[in-house]
């Protein structure tokens, strides 16, 4: 299960393995999935390399501006060959104006991804955090986009090596307009994805598990395993509420968002 406590790689594999995961992204390039070499790797092990590459980054200067759950929704889990949701940390670098252009060359295989994002007012700690709990923690929602890029080569991973590797998180856009929750029918509140002018996606909220609180959900009682939680201010994405679309470079894209507005990019 995903919420195992135990290890089966030394603290010295963690380390090595954050390295070799972070080394990836940074320089942007393919690596093969990391259980093929560690098979016997928990899903603890799993977390503790995330968590792991994360102080590395905080070490070197870089703030953690929010969170992110990924395969929120069943199709993705199924598409993906995966059994769970999973979660990663948002640094201040991936973060792209909204409107701006994105430098392809940075990334390896990208694909966009259409989400919301929660800002909270209060904490949220788990464990037995329900979507009730969520809705009244939230301050506003925003619409985002995510920009996910796996290190792995051709997007072939199992749940393990994704989570090790951040739930392959690189960029994300937000802004434009913000709501209260309880101004929004987040269930049936519907997404439209353009890719170089023609719609290529549509969704609605209720793709991520069910409602998109109950996403934010899970992510503070998973937080909870490790005794974290989701302070007040927290910036959290739910996942997709489409499918993920690869783009190239050029490639211009617009969101629109029911209520929320829009959001542009392009990849330069
Ligand atoms: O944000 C996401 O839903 C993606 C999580 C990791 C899986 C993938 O790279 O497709
Ligand atoms: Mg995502």
């Amino acid at each position: 299960m995903i919420n195992e406590m135990k290890n089966q790689l030394t603290k010295e594999q963690i380390a090595q393995l954050a390295e070799h995961c972070e080394k990836a992204e940074l320089e942007a390039y393919e690596i093969t999935k990391i259980t093929d070499d560690y098979p016997q790797m928990t899903y603890r092990d799993a977390f503790d390399i995330q968590w792991e590459a994360r102080r590395r980054k905080e070490a070197r200067g870089t703030k953690i501006v929010g969170m992110k759950m990924g395969l929120t929704s069943w199709a993705k889990m199924s598409q993906m060959g995966v059994e769970h949701p999973c979660y990663g940390y948002l640094a201040d670098y991936f973060s792209v104006p909204e409107g701006a252009s994105i430098r392809f060359d940075e990334l390896i295989h990208p694909k966009i991804e259409a989400e919301l994002a929660f800002v909270l007012k209060e904490e949220l700690k788990g464990p037995g955090i329900h979507i009730g709990d969520v809705l009244r923690a939230t301050d506003f929602v925003m619409p985002a986009v995510e920009v996910i890029d796996s290190r792995y080569k051709d997007f072939k991973f199992d749940l393990k090596s994704v989570i090790a590797d951040n739930s392959s998180s690189s960029r994300f856009m937000t802004g434009g307009n913000m709501a209260k929750p309880e101004d929004l029918d987040l269930k049936t509140l519907g997404v439209v994805m353009e890719v170089n002018g023609k719609v290529v996606q549509t969704g609605a909220g209720a793709a991520v598990l069910g409602h998109p609180a109950a996403s934010v959900a899970m992510l503070a009682n998973m937080l909870a395993e490790r005794d974290e939680s989701l302070p007040a201010g927290s910036f959290i994405m739910i996942g997709a509420i489409t499918e993920a679309v690869t783009v190239n470079k050029g490639d211009s894209f617009v969101v629109h968002f029911n209520g929320l507005g829009s959001l542009s990019g392009r990849f330069e």
